[in-house]
């Protein structure tokens, strides 16, 4: 196995507000996908007044990324979307499911916090679909692919009773979701203790599928957050094959240590290539966006030899 199993890209961060040529005060959480052969980051940034927009980057090789001149997508102002994106649109994840790209992201409003889903075909037009979760939600990955014939995804609710765990629902039609389940719990004095929440979109390796989430440990500096991963089964995703006892991603490098709210390495999307590794993007501290690159076989490997309970 390598070490450490995440490899830095050695030229990180590799987009920062600086690249962006509008107005925004940082670059991180971004979903991530491959159109066409090339990679698209949908990444999150603070406007100047506190609430956030989704702007779109392109690149050849995964690193290099250039920014589109105008936001992808900003809060509507119009119907429903527009009650509930009133406080800004955050941590977009993408989905390529059946000819299509399916957007999950946060719409903050003066209700709370709830998902929407929008789609587009080309990353030009975004068509949005429902808003699909009530007040408390966030964190949402759906499947790329419909397992028995059903969209499922990841997601987070948020209770007073429980630390905030990661469930599994179901939809016919992308608009209906239900028939939800508990699947993964934040485990008492570990590094995820405080909460948990989807990452990456899953990916499917021969072994289930792969998940990057995110942990919270609550520390007297204030909460670190870190990455890890957990596998699936590949015909029932609400059955957990292993979840890796150890984080695979901490932050470490000065730029996720310090920034708008320290010690966060957070992420909404992963590439799995084609030589068996997989590019893992990560916003530093609320501030920048990274990446690295970690063997796949080694991410399957930490959940399978060494697992901890999943809750
Ligand atoms: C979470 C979300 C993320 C953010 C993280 C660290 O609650 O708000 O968007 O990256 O906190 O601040």
């Amino acid at each position: 196995m390598q070490d450490p199993v995440v490899q830095r890209y050695h030229k990180n961060p590799i987009l920062t507000r600086h690249d962006v040529p509008y107005s925004v005060a940082t670059v991180h959480n971004a979903g991530m996908v491959k159109h066409d052969g090339r990679y698209i980051m949908l990444f999150r940034s603070h406007r100047r007044n506190g609430r956030s927009i989704i702007g779109l980057a392109e690149s050849d090789d995964g690193f290099s990324f250039t920014v589109r001149p105008e936001p992808f997508l900003t809060p509507s102002t119009k119907g429903v979307f527009g009650e509930y994106e009133e406080f800004g649109v955050e941590d977009l994840r993408i989905s390529a499911l059946e000819g299509e790209y399916l957007l999950t992201y946060s719409a903050y409003s003066r209700h709370g916090v709830r998902i929407a889903c929008a789609r587009t075909r080309d990353f030009k037009q975004v068509e949005r679909i429902a808003l699909i979760s009530q007040p408390d939600m966030r964190n949402v990955v759906i499947f790329p692919q419909k397992i028995n014939g059903r969209y499922a995804r990841l997601d987070r609710p948020h209770s007073e009773i429980s630390p905030w765990s990661i469930h599994i629902s179901y939809s016919p039609d992308l608009v209906h979701w239900g028939d939800s389940k508990v699947v993964m719990k934040p485990v008492t004095y570990h590094w995820d203790q405080l909460k948990i929440g989807p990452g990456a979109t899953p990916f499917m390796t021969d072994a289930g599928w792969l998940h990057i989430y995110h942990g919270v440990f609550e520390t007297m500096a204030g909460a670190v957050y870190r990455l890890g991963v957990a596998l699936h089964d590949r015909d029932d995703p609400s059955r957990i094959i292993g979840v890796a006892d150890q984080w695979i991603l901490q932050p470490e490098d000065p730029w996720e240590t310090t920034g708008y709210v320290p010690n966060v390495v957070f992420t909404c999307g992963a590439v799995p290539e084609d030589d068996g590794t997989v590019k893992i993007y990560w916003g530093g501290a609320d501030t920048v966006m990274c990446a690295g690159s970690a063997r796949i076989r080694d991410l399957v490997e930490m959940c399978l030899s060494n697992p901890r309970p999943p809750y």
